[in-house]
């Protein structure tokens, strides 16, 4: 079985026992019998962590062995979370460690929490990198991650009682990390600035000399597959300084001088940019990119070398999966290694390049859409910028015949296409970059993938054809987003399917099987009590953290993502007012017939961005006057949660009994939480934007809330607004009363909003006056269905069981087959 073959010969209880016991006595350097709860779970961890070596060494040896191609994915973010679990889990030992952690007179539970998460990513885009490792090692898959090792990743959210956020450092690595495994013999020199002159003998080649030189150094966490004892590598690299600091300046005088260069080398890796989607031109950013992307192909390169096989075989063994354009720089990279050092003529150079990596588009959203000025990349990186210029000359050229053939005298084509934009200062397009140097680029959601194809992409696709661009829906794990999170519902899960959890969690559309099962009363019964039991859970954490008191009886409603216009909070806050409003109005008898609702919000808003702290703000203001106000507070209550993470998300999307995914149509990519929350038994309210709508179609129309305006209507309707704007009153009366009600100072000074409601009076982008009444009318409707408990609790099931397609297993399958063109290599075999 899967457990003898992952398991080392000592994982009895007993073994187990003695192996914590052991780390408490000589990795801790403490006495057993005066420990606390963390030096508990610090053993455990040390003593989980040895079966993850072992794995991890007899998973490298088998690639090493048989050299299979491998496939990278190189992300800014990654956004982990908590290990120990998830490690016990995936082992298949958790029953074992809790026993022998009982026996040592600790909770596991308590164990548990004493863990930091490693929270190395903003949102959506690092934790799917998260997802993707999870699977790609579950699968056998020899893939490994690149990232950076911040000392510091996003920022502790503090919610002042006025409402303010106020943020605060993350330094996990405070207390020692069991997870990673420092590596300081793998390092490579990584340069900046200096200067770049081409040799200009007849060849493309340059020398890139001087500047400065900082030195990356590997830390390897270790990635258990499921049930497998493959397991796998996230490298993340640290930054230092080449040697110690300067002694020469220092011996004449230049203290500050000496220190200086080496606290800049030190500063590349100190801490994630907390930006979700808003780019900022700052150099310390790019030159993370740079130093993360060098390092990384260096290590690919090095690895390759080893195989001893000719440099035009790189694509036949290397797979660069770009997450989003901000690894980019890989592909002058690489250029530049094969021109420059390896001394390849630039045709073939570009061809191996363009074979081997592949980019992965996550938003279409114009400020997030990633450019770099020509001044700052030429400073930074001289001979990169070359080869940029060189990439434009060299594809645009080509292009440029095809585009003269194809669309005579379309000079506009040419500037829109061009890798460099126009104007003062000129910027780089990295999309535009990503796109001609990748052999595949794909979309994250159906609609998505439509949208890159037919606006941001149109020109290339209509260039190169749209067989390269397609689409890859994204996907989570099922191990950590059901059966880590939701314990109690996988094991009702399994007792009904009787099948066991090691089979349905790595064949996710087994969940099918639950579908008879809606028309047994005692299991919808189960079904129900398991997510009461999720809320009372929450409910202990929320009393035991933030002293507050939740009405578990009440229909639970959640919006939990990072705070940004275009995920419109500011429609779900407004809406909540209206409920508010609508309940004052009710008699004592009317209100008895109302079903009580709770609405949860967390996420974090950019430190820089001033709409969405101001929209936090409305959020805890109006959650402190309604959750006291005698008439409704049993009727209606608000919780905006602080600081938001991975580990807060386990323990809420387990208890929604609805939860909001509402951005203007055609601007949320995918959305990967609405699949967490519809795995879990809830059901989705939601405008037809991202995965919502392949949701909707696996679960079935009836059994999703969605609304508003779709996206083709969206261009016409902002046209409308800026050019024929029509007054508040007129256009959403509704709507209108909730602003009446703000600006009359009901929650406190109106002048704080102001600048809130008036993005809305005046433009709308995002479209919440169009969309506001069929929104009120969708969450009517979500209402009444609740009434019909039966018939909800069905609904719950039939979602659950319909969402195999979303485990992100089939995702890196699809990646893997139709993309980098890799296979499993299982060890041992
Ligand atoms: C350039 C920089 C400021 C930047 C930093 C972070 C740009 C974008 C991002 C993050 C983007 C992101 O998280 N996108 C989300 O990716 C998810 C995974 O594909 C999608 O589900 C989600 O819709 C999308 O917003």
């Amino acid at each position: 079985t899967w457990k003898d073959a992952i398991r080392g010969p000592d994982t009895d209880t007993t073994s187990i026992t003695k192996s914590v016991v052991n780390h408490v006595q000589t990795s801790l350097a403490r006495q057993a019998y005066n420990l606390d709860t963390s030096g508990a779970y610090q053993a455990a961890a040390l003593s989980v962590r040895d079966n993850l070596i072992l794995n991890w060494n007899d998973t490298q040896l088998q690639y090493t062995r048989k050299a299979p191609k491998r496939a990278y994915y190189l992300s800014l973010e990654f956004l982990m979370g908590r290990t120990l679990d998830n490690a016990m889990l995936n082992l298949g030992l958790k029953d074992n460690y809790k026993e022998s952690v009982d026996k040592l007179g600790f909770n596991m539970e308590d164990l548990l929490e004493q863990e930091r998460d490693a929270a190395l990513g903003n949102g959506g885009l690092g934790r799917l990198a998260a997802c993707y490792l999870d699977s790609s090692a579950s699968q056998e898959l020899p893939v490994w991650g690149y990232g950076l090792r911040y000392r510091y990743g996003i920022f502790q959210q503090l919610i002042s009682p006025e409402g303010q956020q106020l943020e605060a450092p993350d330094p996990w690595l405070e207390m020692q990390n069991p997870w990673e495994l420092p590596r300081l013999d793998v390092n490579y020199e990584i340069r900046f600035y200096g200067q770049a002159e081409r040799l200009n003998d007849g060849t493309p080649r340059a020398h890139w000399t001087g500047g400065q030189e900082v030195l990356a150094v590997a830390y390897d966490v270790m990635i258990p597959g499921c049930y497998t004892k493959s397991t796998n590598n996230l490298r993340l690299w640290e930054s230092k300084p080449k040697r110690g600091f300067d002694l020469n300046s220092f011996n004449a005088g230049n203290y500050e001088g000496a220190v200086g260069e080496s606290n800049s080398a030190f500063a590349i890796t100190s801490v994630l940019y907390p930006n979700d989607q808003t780019t900022f031109g700052k150099e310390l950013r790019l030159k993370q990119q740079y130093f993360w992307t060098a390092a990384s192909l260096a290590d690919m390169i090095r690895r390759f070398k080893n195989l001893g096989k000719p440099i035009t075989d790189i694509p036949d063994y290397i797979a660069i999966q770009l997450n989003d354009t901000h690894p980019t720089l890989v592909i002058p990279e690489l250029m530049r290694i094969l021109v420059d050092e390896e001394d390849l003529d630039w045709d073939v150079a570009w061809k191996i390049t363009t074979n081997t990596v592949f980019y992965t588009n996550h938003t279409v959203l114009p400020e997030a859409l990633e450019k770099w000025p020509v001044p700052l990349m030429e400073h930074l990186l001289p001979r990169h910028m070359q080869i940029i210029f060189d990439i434009n000359m060299y594809a645009l050229s080509h292009f440029l015949q095809t585009v003269e053939r194809k669309f005579p005298n379309d000079r506009d084509r040419l500037a829109r296409m061009s890798l460099i934009e126009e104007g003062y200062p000129q910027q780089v397009r990295m999309a535009h970059l990503a796109c001609i140097g990748s052999k595949k680029v794909n979309g994250v959601a159906e609609l998505h993938s439509d949208l890159v194809r037919t606006t941001i992409l149109k020109d290339f696709v209509e260039l190169e054809g749209i067989s390269k661009f397609s689409n890859v829906t994204n996907g989570i794990t099922p191990r950590r987003w059901l059966d880590q999170c939701n314990p109690e519902l996988s094991a009702l899960i399994s007792k009904t399917l009787k099948v066991d959890k090691s089979v349905w969690l790595k064949d996710l559309d087994r969940l099918e099987g639950l579908l008879p099962f809606t028309e047994d009363a005692a299991f919808r019964e189960e079904w129900a009590a398991v997510k009461q039991h999720n809320k009372e859970r929450l409910a202990a954490h929320v009393k035991a953290t933030l002293g507050l008191d939740i009405n578990t009886h009440a229909m639970f409603d959640v919006q939990i993502k990072r705070l940004h216009e275009y995920k419109r909070q500011t429609l779900n806050i407004l809406g909540v007012i209206h409920r508010y409003i609508t309940l004052k109005a009710m008699s004592p008898e009317e209100r008895k017939k109302v079903n009580p609702r709770v609405v949860f919000f967390a996420g974090k808003a950019a430190p820089g961005y001033y709409i969405a702290k101001i929209t936090i703000r409305l959020i805890v203001n109006v959650a402190n006057i309604i959750n006291v106000d005698p008439d409704t507070k049993d009727l209606l209550s608000l919780y905006f949660l602080p600081d938001y993470s991975v580990s807060l998300a386990e323990i809420l999307i387990p208890t929604s009994d609805i939860s909001q995914h509402i951005s203007t149509a055609g601007t949320e990519a995918s959305g990967t939480s609405n699949m967490k929350f519809c795995l879990n038994g809830g059901l989705l309210v939601g405008t037809v934007d991202g995965a919502n709508i392949e949701i909707a179609e696996s679960v079935g129309e009836e059994n999703v809330f969605f609304f508003g305006h779709l996206t083709p209507a969206v261009e016409d309707l902002r046209h409308e607004h800026r050019y024929h704007p029509v007054p508040l009153e007129q256009k959403c009366p509704a709507l209108a009363r909730v602003f009446e009600k703000i600006s009359s100072g009901a929650f406190g000074d109106a002048g704080v909003y102001e600048p809130l409601l008036a993005t809305i009076r005046t433009g709308d982008y995002y479209l919440i006056t169009e969309d506001f009444d069929s929104y009120i009318q969708a969450l009517a409707m979500v209402d009444e269905a609740y009434l019909d408990r039966t018939e909800w609790v069905k609904k719950s099931i039939r979602t659950t069981a319909r969402m195999g397609k979303f485990s992100s297993d089939r995702c890196i399958m699809e990646y893997a087959d139709s993309y980098w063109n890799i296979e499993p290599c299982p060890v041992g075999k």
